[in-house]
């Protein structure tokens, strides 16, 4: 059986549990404290992952595969969830990419911020200038889904799930998406997937 390296707090991670769930594959997870260091170990960093971050996913042969986008790559092809197109297969890797650099470093962190640090932390002082860039990110994921069911053709595919992770909950991070409501309605219609669960599932009212 697949093992994630886990951490119930990372939209990096929620993002493969979901499309693990979503394809059926079992897995079972070990979970990782990320705010004191438990991804920094000698044998974490020896074993499971130099650059010391889940989410990591440990294969039944032993090897291991870190970066969230990559794993969703990794699982997803050959699958409904990527595209056969080859220009459709870019595109998802565009947004993909679109959410490692323009979207995550901002929306997640803004989050990270908030919600995991304490309230006199110094890097409170970060949170307008990712706001700026967050809202960035999300002004043009509005654009496109003004007109567009998914971020790629007219199919749900990886790349909402990459994107889905953080920007719903952005609001932890104190984004305001009431001015986004196309990305409102996106989430709407990602929660409605088959075999969808939830980041918190405790949390969760269908
Ligand atoms: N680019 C990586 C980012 C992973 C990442 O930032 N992981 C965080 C949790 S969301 C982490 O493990 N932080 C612990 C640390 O940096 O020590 C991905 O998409 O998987």
């Amino acid at each position: 059986m697949y093992i994630l390296h886990d951490n119930t707090e990372s939209g990096n991670a929620y993002k493969v549990r979901l499309l693990l769930a979503q394809l059926g594959e079992p897995y079972r997870t070990i979970q990782y404290d990320v705010t004191n260091g438990e991804t920094r170990t000698p044998e974490f960093l020896n074993r499971i992952n130099s650059n010391g971050r889940i989410p990591v996913v440990e294969f039944p042969d032993g090897r291991f595969l870190a970066e969230s986008n990559a794993i969703l790559y990794y699982f997803a092809q050959g699958s409904d969830f990527f595209p056969t197109d080859r220009w459709d297969q870019a595109e998802v890797m565009r947004w993909m990419f679109f959410e490692q650099y323009s979207h995550e470093p901002f929306v997640a962190v803004a989050k990270f911020i908030l919600t995991m640090l304490p309230p006199d932390s110094p890097r409170r002082a970060d949170i307008p200038a990712l706001h700026e860039k967050g809202y960035a990110a999300l002004q043009i994921m509005e654009d496109r889904l003004q007109d567009h069911d998914y971020l790629v053709g007219d199919k749900y595919s990886i790349a909402d799930i990459a994107l889905f992770a953080y920007t719903h909950v952005a609001e932890m991070g104190e984004f305001d998406l009431s001015p986004y409501p196309a990305i409102r309605t996106w989430i709407k219609r990602i929660t409605q997937t088959p075999g969808f669960i939830p980041m918190y599932p405790e949390d969760w009212k269908k």
